[in-house]
């Protein structure tokens, strides 16, 4: 081989070499474009209190703190009742963040303590067993000062929000004006922070019932209909709706909790599922696989719907319509994703606290 064609290999090997590492280059950029940011800031809003599934998906997005996976920025409640928010700050505190902001609504929605949250309450030889400090509604402010600070601080196009309950907190900071915390109204700055609204409501399959298959009017939407209408109308980032149906076909093993939480006398998460609907029940694991889907959107765990609309009727009916414009989708399943699904939920909600 003469000089010319020794320099023209040479010449010919460094394009190929540069070509693959600059492919290379740009698909490690694709796939770290898909993957969200780690770990994901997020904000769970729930009607803790009324069903255990909120208690088991707060503890789920500990075991994900403790991962790596997210960072829980604040927990608003729409349940209207104090005891809510003292309880959710006793599951915090029992997993080492009892500073978590908390903010309540005065609604009038499901005013009642329910079978649970007077945990918060529960003393063993006089001394609270799930100690906390968030004690007094006076204390706890109000689900949107909370909200627009959370997303005040946080960077653009990044914030998840889990909603598993009724929609009255984010209706309520959709309405919101600027104020101290930012000169956004709340709907600029649901735009310009939050990147995805994860939420647990509606039903977007037939319910079998009494051997017929009929529509379901689901719970976290009827129970605040003007709420859930306005939050489908104008939330002007992507929603992905879990469907009532997705959650009844995944039913939490009561095995777990019977065998999965004895590394501690008391857990929070075990009584309060036992006080709710004791084991054998297995429970329908609706607001988890909310909070699963806004941390893991891209592994898998469910299918997606095409892209549409959702309208929430007067009566609390949701239906979809399939429209390439539309920003809301909502989860599917199959038998294989299930299966996978429940490991995956018994696993994390049950992983003890970080040291
Ligand atoms: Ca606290
Ligand atoms: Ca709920």
């Amino acid at each position: 081989m003469n000089q010319n064609a020794k320099t023209f290999n040479y010449r010919y090997s460094l394009i190929v070499c540069s070509f693959f590492c600059c492919t290379l280059l740009w698909m490690n950029a694709i796939v770290k474009a898909e993957e969200p940011e780690r770990p994901v800031p997020l904000i769970f809003d729930t009607d803790i209190g009324n069903d255990v599934d909120d208690v088991l998906a707060l503890g789920m997005i500990h075991a994900l703190e403790a991962r790596g996976d997210c960072k829980l920025l604040a927990v608003t409640i729409t349940k209207d009742n104090p005891l809510a928010a003292s309880f959710t700050d006793a599951v915090n505190t029992f997993y080492g963040k009892g500073e978590i902001p908390i903010g309540i609504c005065r609604s009038g929605v499901t005013p009642q303590k329910g079978k649970f949250n007077v945990l918060a309450q529960k003393k063993d030889n006089g001394k609270l067993r799930y100690p906390h400090d968030l004690k007094d509604a006076k204390q706890i402010p109000d689900a949107v000062t909370v909200l627009r600070k959370a997303l005040g601080g946080a960077k653009d196009g990044s914030v998840v929000i889990a909603q598993v309950g009724f929609s009255t907190n984010l209706a309520n900071l959709l309405k919101s004006t600027g104020d101290d915390i930012s000169p956004l109204t709340g709907k600029q700055l649901v735009k310009q922070k939050v990147k995805l609204l994860s939420i647990m409501a509606g039903a977007f399959e037939k319910i079998p019932r009494k051997g017929k298959l009929v529509d379901h009017l689901e719970y976290n939407i009827i129970k605040d209909i003007p709420a859930a209408q306005k939050l489908a109308q104008e939330w002007p980032t992507p929603v992905v709706w879990s469907g009532y149906e997705i959650g009844l076909s995944v039913p939490y093993p009561h095995e777990s909790i019977e065998e999965d939480y004895n590394y501690t006398p008391h857990h929070p998460l075990a009584e309060a599922y036992i006080l709710y609907n004791p084991p054998p029940h297995n429970r329908p694991t609706w607001d988890l696989t909310s909070v699963l889907y806004a941390v893991f959107p891209h592994r898998g765990y469910f299918g997606l719907s095409d892209s549409g609309d959702v309208d929430v009727k007067d009566n609390g009916l949701t239906t979809f319509k399939k429209n390439d414009q539309g920003h809301h989708r909502y989860l599917k399943l199959n038998d294989a994703q299930r299966q996978r699904l429940i490991e995956a939920l018994v696993q994390l909600s049950s992983q003890p606290p970080a040291k």
